[in-house]
Order: structure tokens, then C-alpha cells, then sequence
């Protein structure tokens, strides 16, 4: 039976003048800042000053032998080196590697134990890994291959490691090196399961099992490959003797399918692959947790150009989706427990769908799991990102082999529903390409994303729906971000327009949009000395990585808002925007469902403290977006919004049964008095979304002048209300310019906190309390929140020690719209 002998723990880190104690699996970056040799890096601009870590050469070296019983092969198997590594044990070389992306298996047998005879003499040999900076591998390969046009001036696509730790439009340049996964010495005999493959699909009746496993082997003799379902016995397939892999197509009948968040349960099975000899001995053992579902992306052309919407078991799926950047720039500190954190976090927030962007990572496999458990679809793109990338070796081999290893390793996950061949790498060489052109003859990718990968999944996984990158219309024919056809990137609003331009279209499905605020107060103070704190103080700028970020924070206000007067005030109102902007584009695109397909937002997570287009920021603490996201997103929702004129209440349920009741519209004035208001008995059929004209006119002032007092026309529909069953929408008119919101606060001591109770006498609009502010680990169940004339609720504020009430008198603590604006 194959042995494994786990090399984590304690090694040494030697670079130059560097000789300290090392964890394994880890990376430089985070041993030097156990050993106190650099600065936190995600503190002011130390950035910089630990720069010099990623051009430097590193080695972790400890001693190894062989501990389990004696076998015919040992085997040391990397599962990430990250990332131009040579590897020695005792005298000899072992091996190269130059991909952070792959697993590495060397045969270390003759080295460690001798081919058959016992265990090596204790002592063990030296097991060193040398890691050749990344800079030096990347320009190497630069010189080689030639020059490529990039958004970003580091030389990531000339290798093969996560490109976001070069630096990024919210993250810092931190290239680190190391054993970044686990390691570890496997011993076997006659054979060991190299690669089990199941495809699982459900087809409404039956499940199908379409596995291949394939084997390794010492010699040739017969095998058997049993295969069982929660230890049910489904078939046993035989390996003669000259055969390294088997398959098997095994019909499953009565199986519960596997659904996506708000479509069913996600039903799991544990599926296991015994290796055997033919007579009976166990050599092998291969586990893992699968589901049966089908998955199809309807991209068929209609009268508006071509579809793009998931079916999943044959049912259409709305996505409401996020994107996901690696959570942590030194992704080896990611954690079971924080992958479960982020990703119930993400659920918890309504999404269905998660994008693993691809400047980042394959994730681990816990996070597939987590998906697979909580039923959150991922979106997996292969790993390019924002630039040209060349085909040519030594680039192209890694890649083939990167995307064969991973098409493999995820397959079992039935989470997993799209395979993306890049992250707008087709949009950059469309018509419009904003990067350059390569030049020549030079390759810049599309063999990559139009036939390699393409081919690869149809190959190894065709169960899966492939699109070659995301934007991508479907075909040269059209622009690549054209909003008609198929996946559409929303970034001219962000960076050039007011976010009610997002009510200028219906993309087909939007993978991409988002809106920027700065993290959480307690986020950013933690990160950033300045004195005083400012917007554009250096440290605040140091985390903004967005080009002009903070200009467009800025010019986003502007149709709003008065210029902030404070950093607070600035803080607030960027929130708030983002919030808006953000929630403009859901509930818009949402209204046209199934025109437009779903979207996912940029971008859920963060990987430092920074200014971003993140929900959740970088030291996981929710911005106010995370709280919106959950409102926008619900099975059930109600907006109201600008359209053909006028004004209309959205009704959306993205719900298995029909949403039925008295829809009740109120106009209100000023002041939230009650004007007028009607009833109407509405019917928003299942997953779908019902439309109710709420105004013929719309009492909007386009290019509301900052802080103008609401104009005498608007005065008497200030305020459009809309309420059916417990949903409730609001329609404001204009930004400013709303009566005092005549708060009560009252806090009071509980068991773990404080719960805050308010009252508002008049309008209380975006009522904000900011946890955080109490304690830094204090956490509130609500961002913005807006009460009616006469109404209450409750805050739930959670913290790790006991509060005071009073606290929430201290300054910013809680606040709302007009005392931000009329300080
Ligand atoms: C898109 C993404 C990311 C980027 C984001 C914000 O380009 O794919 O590369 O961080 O927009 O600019």
C-alpha cells in the first residue's frame, strides 16, 4: 500500500547573508518576517523596502530519509514550487521546475533506499531546493522569446506564477518564492493511482460516472481498479498488464443531483478508487467527494444577438456572482478555515457564483470542496491575465502541462461548472486593444485560448462548457466586450462615466463591473501612519493601485455629493457610492433577466489593506457593499428604477415558486409624508421578474447639482415607496437636500454585545454603523440601512469582549446621509 511521509515543518531559509528557520509550506516573505528580518509589507510603503526579497535567490534545505516500509519506488512529490527551483538531494540534481501551477514528482529512489534493498543508513540526505529569483527566470525567458505588450510593467507572462504578486490594480508587488504547497516522500510497490478522472453528469433520471484512472506502475501485471460510491461496490475495471489507464462509464441510478445555492441541495457522494492486485491486495487508494449534475451555457443567437445563460440540471440559473482574487498575496498562509470563512461569507451574501479570476491562482483543493459543500458555482479561468502571453517554449510546455495537471485535479468538483480560457486577453487584442500590438509574427496567446486549452478540456473534460476568455463575444465577428454578444466587461462607467450610465444598457451577461471605496476604517488606520490621515496622504495613496483611483472615487461623487470636508466624510461617501453604483448595475441587469444572464461583481475579496473594488476588504472585515450585495442578490428583491421615461418597480424573484401580493406605491414629500398611494395585486412568476410603471414621469433631476437644495418641481415626489410583502423599495429623487433624519439611538449591553436600537422622527437615509470603530473586532449585522418617518430597528453589534453602550456616541460611529452632509 502506497506510504507517505509528510517532509512539512521545520527547514532552513539561506539566501544572501540570510540563514534562519523556515516553515514548510510556506514562502520566503512570510519566514523573514517570522525571523523579524523585513517589515510588515502591508504597513505604509514597506512595500519597497522588502522589494529586494523577489530579486534575490533563496534555498531551503533540510535533511530527509526515508522513515515507512520498505517499497520498491519512493517518490518526492511537490505539490507547488513557486517557482524557478532546482532541486538536490545529497550530491545529485534532482530536477528543474518553472511553474508555480503544477504538481512535481521526482523518483528518489536509488538516492534514499535503494531500488529493493532496506531503508537508507539514518542520517538522511540534504534536500535542497533552490529557488532562482523570479525576476531573473521571467527576464531570462523574456530575452528569449522577445517582448510582449502587458497592462503592467512586470515581466509576468514570461512565467508561470501567480501574475497578481507582480502587483496589480489593488495589489501590491510582492514576489516571493518557496515551497509553497505541501511536500512530501511517497513510497510504493507494483503500482499507485497516478490521476483518477471522474466526469459526473445527471441527466434529470440517472447519474453517469465516466471515470478514467490512470496508474503508475514498477512492472507489469495485472490490476483491478474497484471503484465505489459511499462504499457501494459500482464496478470493478480491469488493468491488463500493459495498460497505465482504465476507464469505465457506469450508469448511476437514483442518485440525488448536485444544485447550485437556491436551486436544491448540493448533494455529495464520496466517491473511492481501490487499486489492487488480482489477487486481492490493496496498492492503492484514491477518495474525494463528487456530485452528479449537468452543466450547459445556452449561447445560442437570438433576435438581440447571442445568449449567454447557464442551465444547470437542465434548469436556467440566474448568476449572481463575484470575483475572487487570491485571498492572501502569500497564498501559502491561506487556511482551511479561511477558505470556509470567505466562501460561506460569499453564500451568505446570496452568490451563486464564483470566479476564479486568472491573474491569480488554482486554488486549493479545499476551496473546490467548500464550493462543492455550500453549492457555489465556479467560474475557473486557466491562468492569464491582462497581457499578451507568449506561445513559444519554454513557456508553452509549462502551460500545456499546467492545464492538463489542473483540468484533471478539479474534475471531481461539481461546483465547478465553466472552464475561462484568459481574463481580457482577447479584448486587448480586439479592434480597440488598449495594450499594443505584440508586433510581427509574434504570438500573443489566442493559439492558447482558441484551440490548446479549448482541445485540452474537450479531451480531459467535456463535461464542462468552455469559453476562450471572459470578455468574449463567441467569435472574431463581433468585438470581443460586445455587450450583445455573450460575456461583457462594464469598466468605461467605473472610469469614465456616472454610474446611472449603467442603465444605458443589457449586456448579455456582465462578468465584470465594480466600483471602488477605501476598506474599513479600522483597515486603513491599521495600515497607514499618516498624521493627519488624509485622502491623499502618502500611505493612503500607497494603497490605491487603481490608475487615477482616486480621481474617479472623486469624480464619482461629484454628480452627487458635495466634495467631502473630512477623510471621514470622504470614507463615508465613497462607501456609499460604491454601494450605489454598485447597486444600480445588480438591480438594473437583474430586471432584464434572461436577457442578461447574471453578473459578477469585481471583485468579492482582497489581499492586502487597500483601496478596492472589494467587498470584503483586506483584513476580511466587511464594507458596506458586502451588506448591499446580500440585499441585491436575495431570492427575492424589489427595486425601482429610472426606464423608458419613467418610473418602474422591478420585481424580482429568482425564486422556485411565484411571488404573489399587493404591491403598495406611495409618493411622499419631503419630509417622508405620505402623498398619495395606490395598491396593485402583482405576480412575479418563478425565476422570473415582473415590471410595474410606478411613475410616468421620473422625478429625477439629471445632473443634480451638488448639495442644491430639491428643487420646488420635486418636492412633491421626493420620495417614490414601494412595498410588497416584506420587500420594500425607495426612490429618491435627488442626492441631497433631505429633511434632518431625527435619529433615537439607544445601545444596550447583551451577552457577546451591543444591541443598538433606532428610531428615526424623519427620513433616515444611509444610516451607517461602523463596527469597527467600537473595536477592531467588533462586526454589525447591517451596512446602510434607511428607516421611514416613524420607524425602528434593531443593530446587532458583536464583539469579542464587552462594550460599552456608550461607544456609540464616540464620533463616526454611527452616522447617516444628512449629518454627513450638513456637519
Ligand atoms: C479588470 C480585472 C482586473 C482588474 C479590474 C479592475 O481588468 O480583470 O484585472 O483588477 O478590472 O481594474
Amino acid at each position: 500500500m502506497t506510504f507517505s511521509q509528510d517532509l512539512a515543518g521545520s527547514w532552513r531559509l539561506r539566501g544572501t547573508g540570510v540563514d534562519i528557520a523556515a516553515t514548510v509550506p510556506g514562502c520566503v516573505h512570510t519566514d523573514l518576517l517570522a525571523d523579524g528580518r523585513i517589515p510588515d509589507p502591508f504597513l505604509d510603503d514597506n512595500e519597497h523596502a522588502v522589494a529586494w526579497v523577489g530579486r534575490q535567490d533563496w534555498t531551503y534545505e533540510r535533511d530527509v530519509s526515508w522513515d515507512g516500509p520498505s517499497q520498491e519506488r519512493v517518490d518526492l512529490v511537490f505539490e507547488g514550487l513557486d517557482t524557478a527551483a532546482r532541486i538536490s538531494l545529497g550530491d545529485t540534481v534532482i530536477g528543474e521546475t518553472r511553474n508555480m501551477h503544477r504538481t512535481h514528482r521526482f523518483d528518489v529512489t536509488s538516492i534514499l533506499a535503494g531500488r529493493s534493498g532496506p531503508p537508507a543508513p539514518t542520517g538522511g540526505r540534504a534536500l535542497k531546493v533552490h529557488f532562482t529569483s523570479a525576476y531573473t527566470e521571467a527576464e531570462r525567458v523574456r530575452d528569449i522569446v522577445g517582448p510582449r505588450p502587458n497592462a503592467y510593467p512586470e515581466p509576468f507572462p514570461f512565467i508561470r506564477k501567480m501574475a497578481c504578486g507582480f502587483g496589480w490594480d489593488w495589489g501590491p508587488t510582492l514576489v516571493t518564492a518557496g515551497i509553497w504547497r505541501p511536500v512530501r516522500l511517497e513510497g510504493w510497490s507494483t503500482a499507485r493511482i497516478a490521476t483518477v478522472r471522474p466526469l459526473c453528469t445527471y441527466d434529470g433520471d440517472a447519474g453517469t460516472l465516466d471515470l478514467t484512472a490512470g496508474v503508475e506502475r514498477t512492472r507489469d501485471s495485472a490490476l483491478r481498479a474497484q471503484v465505489l460510491l459511499d462504499g457501494r461496490e459500482l464496478a470493478v475495471l480491469d488493468l491488463p498488464a500493459s495498460e497505465t489507464s482504465v476507464r469505465g462509464e457506469i450508469k448511476v441510478p437514483g442518485v440525488t443531483p448536485w444544485n447550485p445555492i437556491g436551486h436544491g441541495e448540493p448533494a455529495l457522494y464520496m466517491l473511492t478508487v481501490m487499486l489492487t492486485a488480482v489477487d486481492g491486495t490493496v496498492l492503492d487508494r484514491w477518495q474525494q467527494l463528487t456530485g452528479f449534475r449537468t452543466v450547459h451555457i445556452d449561447r445560442s443567437a437570438d433576435d438581440a444577438g447571442t445568449r449567454f445563460v447557464f442551465h444547470v440540471n437542465g434548469e436556467p440559473v440566474l448568476v449572481k456572482g463575484v470575483n475572487w482574487i487570491p485571498d492572501d498575496i502569500f497564498p501559502s498562509r491561506m487556511t482551511r478555515e479561511r477558505y470556509e470563512l470567505r466562501l460561506r461569507q460569499a453564500a451568505g451574501a446570496g452568490v451563486n457564483l464564483i470566479r476564479v479570476w486568472g491573474g491569480g491562482i488554482y486554488e486549493d483543493r479545499a476551496f473546490y470542496e467548500v464550493c462543492d459543500e455550500l453549492g457555489l458555482m465556479v467560474w475557473q479561468d486557466f491562468l492569464f491575465a491582462c497581457a499578451c502571453y507568449p506561445e513559444e517554449e519554454p513557456l508553452r510546455s509549462e502551460v500545456l502541462a499546467e492545464a492538463r495537471d489542473n483540468v484533471t485535479r478539479l474534475s471531481p468538483h461539481p461546483s465547478l461548472v465553466t472552464w475561462n480560457g484568459n481574463n481580457e486577453n482577447l479584448w486587448l487584442r480586439g479592434a480597440h486593444g488598449w495594450a499594443g500590438d505584440p508586433g510581427g509574427d509574434l504570438s500573443w496567446g489566442a493559439g492558447y485560448y482558441l484551440e490548446d486549452l479549448p482541445a485540452i478540456v474537450a479531451e480531459l473534460d467535456p463535461t464542462r462548457p468552455y469559453q476562450a476568455g471572459s470578455p468574449w463575444s463567441g467569435s472574431w465577428e463581433h468585438e470581443p466586450n460586445d455587450p450583445a454578444h455573450q460575456t461583457f466587461h462594464s469598466w468605461e462607467v467605473w472610469n469614465r462615466q456616472d454610474y446611472r450610465h449603467y442603465r444605458d444598457s443589457a449586456p448579455r451577461f456582465v462578468a465584470e463591473f465594480g466600483w471602488q471605496a477605501p476598506p474599513a476604517w479600522r483597515t486603513l488606520r491599521d495600515a497607514v501612519s499618516d498624521e493627519p490621515m488624509l485622502p491623499d496622504s502618502p500611505g493612503v495613496l500607497h494603497h490605491q493601485k487603481a490608475e487615477d483611483g482616486n480621481g474617479k472615487l472623486a469624480r464619482g461623487l461629484a454628480p452627487h455629493f458635495p466634495a467631502p470636508a473630512t477623510t471621514e466624510a470622504w470614507h463615508y461617501l465613497t462607501q456609499l457610492n460604491q454601494v450605489r453604483a454598485v447597486r444600480t448595475g445588480i438591480e438594473h441587469w437583474r430586471s432584464y433577466w434572461p436577457h442578461t444572464g447574471g453578473t459578477i461583481v469585481w471583485q468579492l475579496n482582497d489581499l492586502w489593506p487597500v483601496t478596492s473594488w472589494a467587498a470584503i476588504d483586506g483584513a476580511g472585515r466587511f464594507k458596506p457593499l458586502y451588506f448591499a450585495l446580500r440585499e441585491m442578490y436575495a431570492d427575492r428583491a424589489l427595486t425601482i428604477a429610472p426606464r423608458d421615461g419613467g418610473l418602474v418597480v422591478a420585481v424580482l424573484n429568482d425564486h422556485p415558486s411565484a411571488w404573489t401580493g399587493e404591491l403598495r406605491l406611495e409618493h411622499r414629500d419631503i419630509n417622508g409624508a405620505v402623498l398619495s398611494s395606490t395598491t396593485s395585486p402583482v405576480i412575479a412568476e418563478a425565476r422570473s421578474v415582473a415590471l410595474v410603471q410606478a411613475s410616468a414621469t421620473c422625478p429625477v433631476a439629471a445632473g443634480t447639482q451638488p448639495a442644491a437644495p430639491v428643487r420646488a418641481a420635486n418636492r412633491d415626489a421626493a420620495l417614490v415607496v414601494a412595498t410588497l410583502g416584506e420587500a420594500r423599495a425607495i426612490w429618491f429623487a435627488e442626492d441631497s437636500g433631505y429633511a434632518d433624519a431625527g435619529l433615537t439611538v439607544t445601545a444596550e449591553s447583551v451577552p457577546g454585545g451591543l444591541d443598538v436600537r433606532l428610531h428615526a422622527a424623519g427620513p433616515a437615509r444611509d444610516v451607517l454603523l461602523q463596527a469597527d470603530r467600537i473595536h477592531p473586532d467588533a462586526v454589525v449585522d447591517r451596512g446602510f440601512l434607511t428607516l421611514l418617518p416613524g420607524e425602528s430597528t434593531v443593530l446587532h453589534v458583536r464583539a469579542p469582549i464587552e462594550l460599552d453602550p456608550g461607544s456609540i456616541k464616540d464620533p463616526w460611529v454611527l452616522t447617516d446621509l444628512s449629518t454627513v452632509l450638513n456637519p
